[in-house]
């Protein structure tokens, strides 16, 4: 964490960032070393939300939580370090569904976060609580607190995220989404106080999938007109480098949206709706950036590819410099 001053921490300016799970958790633990903690707010996509087990699990969410606590598996991205499985075997033995891997120690989150939806706090309350006890002093709060569902549509079935991201391992072709519930979800009271900070730095639009984890913050009411409406320039970092996904479907739902896999469709998706004033290109995409220059979107090329915890760093240090040049 750095040791930035209190006296600079009150005068630091606070940045919104939008976030999936394993690659914009990624960008998020960078700025949230690189700026302050305190300056980082994290809005989480809950269109990946299931019950499962009777369980309200809550992927995108933990997986932010997780990585800024320090405490998520590297390795996956998702779910915790060091963990122990004696739960999912006895569920395997008893003929239940173990083809979502609840570890012991993310079991026991799902179980307390449960218990106190189940007494009517909210999914904001439930999260700030978590991250007060995991240590995590940049804010985290979901887009809404209200239920939305993502569902992927694939010849004429509906199926839920996780069931075609895990259980049926991207396999199925896409030909759209639906995010039920979005018309009757507000943006979680974090979110609205966030996006409308007269002080906000700038927004941040990690290298998540365009489409089932960025779409769905963008949809919930009144987030993408306040976007536009903000002083804050936004930044969207391309999930895309060298036409494949660095983590996820999101090539493979590309072509099959018709839409060609590159960092420059990815800018015009986000352009199309006016929402973005840069976007960061990995040095792979050079040659895109005048063609996304075109589209009246300033670009950054720098190494988008996040393997260290110094590449982390270095690239949410690119982002908040673009930034500040673009809010001069
Ligand atoms: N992803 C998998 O591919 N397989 C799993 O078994 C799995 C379990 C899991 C448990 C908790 C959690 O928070 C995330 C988990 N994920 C798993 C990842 C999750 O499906 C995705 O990270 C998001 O939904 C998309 O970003």
């Amino acid at each position: 964490m750095t040791g930035a001053s209190s006296a600079a921490i009150n005068e630091a300016k606070p940045y919104l960032a939008l976030s999936g799970g394993v690659g914009g958790a990624k960008l998020a633990l960078g700025l949230a070393r690189t700026l302050a903690p305190e300056q980082l707010a994290v809005v989480a996509n809950t269109g990946d939300d299931f019950e499962h087990l009777g369980l309200h699990i809550a992927p995108d969410l933990d997986t932010v939580m997780y990585t800024l606590a320090g405490l998520a598996n590297t390795d996956t991205g998702w779910g915790r370090a060091g963990e122990s499985w004696s739960f999912l075997e006895a569920l395997e033995a008893l003929g239940g569904e173990t083809w979502f891997r609840l570890g012991d120690r993310d079991l026991a989150l799902h179980v307390e976060r449960t218990r106190r939806l189940r007494q009517g706090e909210s999914l904001s309350a439930v999260t700030e609580a978590f991250c007060r006890k995991l240590g995590v002093r940049s804010r985290i709060f979901p887009m809404s607190d209200d239920p939305v569902r993502t569902m992927v549509l694939s010849g004429n079935e509906e199926l839920s995220f996780q069931h075609y991201f895990v259980r049926e391992r991207c396999r199925p072709s896409v030909r759209g989404f639906r995010f039920a519930g979005i018309e009757d979800a507000a943006p979680s009271p974090g979110l609205t106080a966030a996006i409308e900070d007269e002080a906000l730095a700038a927004v941040v639009i990690c290298p998540s999938n365009p489409f089932v984890s960025v779409d769905p913050i963008l949809a919930v009411d009144g987030v993408a007109s306040k976007l536009r409406a903000s002083r804050a320039p936004v930044i969207a970092v391309s999930p895309i480098v060298g036409g494949a996904a660095l983590k996820g479907p999101a090539a493979k739902m590309m072509e099959e949206l018709n839409v060609p896999a590159t960092a420059a469709a990815v800018a015009r998706h986000y352009r199309d709706r006016g929402l973005v004033d840069g976007f960061v290109l990995d040095r792979a995409d050079a040659a895109m950036a005048r063609e996304i220059e075109e589209m009246g979107v300033a670009t950054r090329i720098t190494n988008t590819v996040m393997v260290t915890l110094k590449d982390r760093e270095t690239l949410a240090r690119e982002v908040v410099l673009f930034a500040e040049g673009l809010a001069s």
